[in-house]
């Protein structure tokens, strides 16, 4: 009898065990393409003993029309805020539970404040990391061929077509995005980013027409790889992503200098969220994830390997040194003063805006 209520109980407790497994033992995750450190995963793995399937995409368009769609099986994914946004009032996320992220507590209030413009409360997603969208270069392809005194630092290089058409022989990315590339135009024309008015965007396709023919292509990651190889020499790309093109120039010992700058004229900043879908299958899963990802260590050595900021306040004494003093990476307040937050927009201004992308990268 004893020996039966022992087998009946162990019994039990193994049933038990199994649940808990059940319910958190896999984690759908759908990420951004270069942007986590290689040991993120494994480490979480071992840790929770929770098997991860990791998807990534470059488009926020791509996750939106899944996400939108529904039943994507996905746990957690990364949209950008101003996506983000209009995400949560479709209805596509859960609130976090915060009771089971207590490293919240490690995320800067101000730029958590920040976030809560487009998801009050911080109810459905936190920072994962933020950046800015900028211009990468190849320094000796184009000081070989527009000289020393051009300028480097400016959006000229790209708007004005005395200069891009010198750089078309070299091969030129623009990020396949019509929410990065519009605001800076705008932006660069002195106009508002978050303009609704159609003669604003009439004022960019003339801006932008003279330069299509200079682009090479559209695209929002082979750009890593084509600078670092030297088969592109300018890129409107994403700060971290040229960053770590520079990195692997060097590694692979490429006789190629990449460089990321912030134009003077000011650019986009953005945030990327972490956020679980209504209808995820492992919720407790994914927020065991999002706890994890912002331990100080983890968040850090994220950062330290894709060249991007993260927002965890208590991460920084775990930062490489190069990485917190880069400008490009945490820019100084005067810089700061010239990025522009994306914003979402209306109707109205995503069928002008999509209209007019739609045209630009036809080239008609
Ligand atoms: C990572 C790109 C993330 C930036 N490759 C997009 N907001």
């Amino acid at each position: 009898m004893a020996h039966l209520r022992t087998t009946l109980v162990v019994g039990l407790v193994a049933v038990a065990v199994s649940a808990a497994h059940a319910r958190a033992e896999e984690l759908h995750f759908y990420n951004w393409s270069d942007y986590i450190a290689e040991d993120t995963i494994p480490t979480f793995e071992e840790k929770t003993g929770i098997d991860v399937t990791y998807d990534v995409f470059d488009s926020n368009e791509v996750l939106e029309a899944k996400l939108l769609a529904g039943s994507t099986g996905y746990d957690l994914v990364v949209p950008t805020g101003i996506f983000m946004e209009r995400q949560v009032k479709a209805g596509v996320f859960q609130p976090l539970d915060k009771s089971k992220i207590p490293n919240l507590d490690n995320l800067d209030p101000r730029l958590m404040g920040y976030l809560a413009q487009l998801d009050p409360g911080n109810e459905h997603a936190v920072i994962y990391m933020w950046g800015t969208t900028g211009l990468g270069y190849n320094v000796d392809m184009v000081t070989e061929r527009l000289g020393e005194d051009a300028p480097l630092n400016s959006y000229d290089l790209l708007f004005n077509p005395e200069y891009l058409s010198k750089l078309a022989d070299c091969g030129v990315h623009i990020l396949d995005a019509p929410t990065e590339l519009l605001p800076i135009a705008l932006n660069y024309l002195g106009l508002d980013p978050n303009t609704d008015k159609p003669e604003d965007f009439e004022a960019v396709r003339e801006l932008l027409m003279p330069i299509r023919p200079h682009i090479t292509k559209f695209h929002s990651s082979e750009y890593i790889n084509a600078l670092a190889n030297g088969d592109i020499c300018l890129a409107l790309g994403w700060s971290g992503d040229v960053l770590q093109a520079a990195d692997r120039a060097d590694e692979a010992g490429n006789d190629v200098t990449v460089t990321y700058v912030i134009p003077t004229e000011g650019t986009l900043m953005w945030f990327d969220t972490l956020a679980i879908p209504a209808d995820a299958p492992h919720p407790d899963a994914a927020h065991a994830m999002i706890n994890y990802l912002l331990e100080p260590e983890v968040a850090a050595s994220i950062s330290n390997y894709v060249a991007y900021a993260n927002a965890n306040d208590a991460a920084e004494p775990y930062m490489d040194e190069e990485i917190l003093n880069d400008p490009r990476i945490y820019p100084p307040e005067d810089v700061m003063a010239r990025l522009f937050p994306d914003r979402a927009s209306s109707q109205a201004v995503d069928r002008m805006r999509t209209r007019l992308w739609n045209r630009f990268k036809t080239g008609i």
